[in-house]
């Protein structure tokens, strides 16, 4: 990997956003998205954390209103940073969860897709998902940095073992 095209030590995140992975029996609960960033792709539910919120706050409600279930006991594994070219940069608090009440219901946002976990649909997801995606499935803690242009993933860095407040 070529030296890092952004200086990382003053870098902030612009937008702050969450995500979700459900993992139970063998499989991990992904969406297809259908609107907003990354919209057609294969990623798990959540979004833009509001004003006034807590990370665990904002990826319980995106779940709900992205496929209609509440997500028991989200407990954070991995932060990830993006440094975007034409889009504001983001910083995604990642969490995982193991149950959930209600049944995930297609919505004007998402439509559900379990899959198995020895068969994650990554030539459908962004380009750093099967960097870290693995990590989380181990129940192993990370942070990942990655510059994009575009939807392309241009520098990736990827640290295990982090430990989060
Ligand atoms: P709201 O308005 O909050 O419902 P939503 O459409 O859910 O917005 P959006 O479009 O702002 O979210 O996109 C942010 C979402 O996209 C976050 O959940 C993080 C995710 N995301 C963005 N870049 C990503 C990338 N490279 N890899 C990845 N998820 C990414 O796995």
């Amino acid at each position: 990997m070529p030296p890092s095209p952004i200086d990382w030590t003053t870098w902030q995140g612009e937008m702050l956003a969450t995500l979700m992975f459900i993992v139970h029996d063998g499989q991990v609960l992904l969406i297809e998205k259908k609107r907003g960033l990354g919209a057609g792709k294969v990623n798990g539910p959540g979004g833009k954390i509001e004003p006034g919120e807590t990370p665990l706050q904002a990826v319980i409600r995106e779940t709900q209103e992205e496929l209609c279930i509440t997500p028991h006991a989200p407990r954070k594994l991995g932060e990830l940073w993006f440094a975007m070219s034409d889009c504001p940069d983001i910083l995604c608090h990642v969490f995982r969860a193991e149950s959930f009440t209600g049944t995930p219901t297609e919505t004007d946002e998402a439509v559900p897709l379990w899959s198995p976990l020895n068969a994650i649909p990554y030539h459908r997801m962004w380009e750093d998902d099967c960097h870290w995606l693995p990590m989380l499935i181990e129940n192993r803690t990370f942070r990942g940095r990655f510059v994009f242009a575009g939807e392309r993933m241009l520098w990736r860095d990827l640290q295990a073992n982090l430990v989060f407040g």
